[in-house]
């Protein structure tokens, strides 16, 4: 496929008039509408990467908690190749960016580091990059793929000796995230997500949960600046089927009582339940909420995140609160049967497009409507504007941002691929 094909500036201008003008019919501003999707930064997850394999020799032990499937060629083995991957699909991708990294990413000089010894330190290379790349970056401590987490319990194990090395671990990760805050000009988001669960139904639901709390309670106690820390909830997981001990429920109430963030991932509820309607709910109670765009398929949650009608209703409902001030959004998704730059590059789009499309609704006219009680103008008005030619302007966004339009950043991958990664 030849690159710039389909990109011809002036088709694309005069698309564009036409489409400003059937927005103005509905009071949209269009050229507004572009510059808030491009403004919102969008963390990517460096685990899309290299198949959430991490760069420890130890990793290799277990790979308890998480697992990618697939086997395409390719996969950065290193902090290098996972960079220049990254900033590659950076190239593709518009608007604003972060780079989301997690601990057992640590560049130890070929040093064996336990996980709870990491330290800022092991993250110099990731943050004189960022600072380099001007990508903030954020951070999520790893509490899988460890001999210590092959039990299926972590920060609430019974034996407080395994505890002890986890609370140490998150504290760590706390101070990563928080010299991350200050090597840039945004808090770091410290993610916390344990896989800890059971199998078959426990008799005693509560004990792992008190000592979960406690644990909590002693690792946020340490005082840091420039991070913002977040929990993440799962409903069941590869090996935690029947019982999960940091569940919505745990951490909502944890997060509220401590003023934290709630971080809430798509693929992590019931399968017809989605998270949109939760947040309206949980920002009256927590500081903030950090999203997990992902794609829960029957029993998985890790499917590269499409403009799917779930993203899109999520989107919407995030512009339409007001509140974006109070939610990150970050890609959370690991497909090692694809092309991994690629991955990233469609979901990282993907969320982009949801995002104009939620800004170029008319929504003051639907609020009208609702308010006036006339609820069949309502959803005959969300009908119509969902084939405004919304495509028109979505290829003006990335031409503004000068990224390639339609699919002429296949092709570039498709080099990538061939003079790089299948070199690997
Ligand atoms: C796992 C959680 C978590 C991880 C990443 C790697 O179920 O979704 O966010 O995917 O931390
Ligand atoms: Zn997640």
């Amino acid at each position: 496929m030849k690159t710039n094909k389909y990109e011809n500036r002036d088709r694309i201008e005069r698309a564009y008039e036409l489409a400003q003008e059937a927005y103005r019919a509905f009071d949209v501003a269009v050229e507004e509408c572009i510059c808030a999707a491009l403004d919102i930064p969008i963390s990517i997850q460096c685990w899309q990467g290299d198949d959430v394999t991490g760069f420890e020799e130890a990793s290799s032990v277990g790979r308890g908690g998480i697992l990618a499937t697939g086997s395409y060629p390719g996969r950065a083995r290193n902090g290098d190749e996972l960079r220049k991957d990254a900033e590659f699909a950076f190239s593709l991708i518009p608007g604003k960016k972060r780079f989301n990294l997690h601990g057992f990413y640590a560049e130890t000089g070929g040093r064996a580091v336990s996980r709870d010894e990491i330290a800022p330190e092991h993250f110099e290379r990731w943050m004189a990059w960022s600072r380099e790349q001007r990508i903030p970056l954020d951070f999520n401590p790893s509490f899988f793929s460890h001999p210590l987490a092959e039990s299926g319990y972590t920060l609430s194990h019974k034996d407080p000796k395994i505890r002890q090395f986890w609370i140490r671990h998150a504290i760590g990760a706390r101070r990563i995230a928080s010299a991350f805050g200050a090597n840039q000009d945004s808090p770091a988001i410290n993610n916390l997500w344990i896989p800890d669960g059971s199998k078959d139904a426990p008799v005693d639901r509560l004990s792992p949960r008190l000592r979960l709390r406690d644990a909590l309670d002693e690792l946020y106690a340490v005082p840091l600046k420039g991070l913002t820390d977040a929990l993440e909830s799962k409903l069941f997981g590869i090996g935690s089927e029947a019982y999960v001990v940091g569940s919505h429920e745990f951490y909502l109430g944890y997060a509220g009582a401590k003023q934290l963030y709630l971080c809430l991932d798509m693929g992590h509820f019931h399968p017809t339940e989605t998270i949109t309607d939760k947040i309206s709910a949980a920002l009256l109670f927590v500081p903030g909420v950090l999203l997990h765009f992902s794609r829960g398929l029957r029993w998985d949650s890790d499917h590269v995140a499409i403009y799917s009608d779930d993203q899109r209703d999520l989107c919407h409902e995030i512009v339409r609160q007001k509140a974006l001030s109070r939610i990150r959004l970050a890609l959370d998704f690991f497909d090692a049967s694809i092309n991994r730059a690629a991955a990233w590059i469609i979901g990282a789009r993907s969320l982009r497009k949801s995002l104009l499309e939620a800004f170029l609704e008319p929504t003051q006219m639907l609020l009208d409507a609702e308010n006036a009680g006339k609820y069949h103008e309502r959803l005959g008005l969300m009908e119509i504007s969902k084939t405004l030619p919304f495509s028109a302007v979505w290829d003006k966004l990335c031409l503004d941002a000068a990224v390639p339009i339609g699919p002429d950043w296949l092709a570039l991958v498709n080099e990538y691929e061939e003079k790089t990664l299948l070199k690997r």
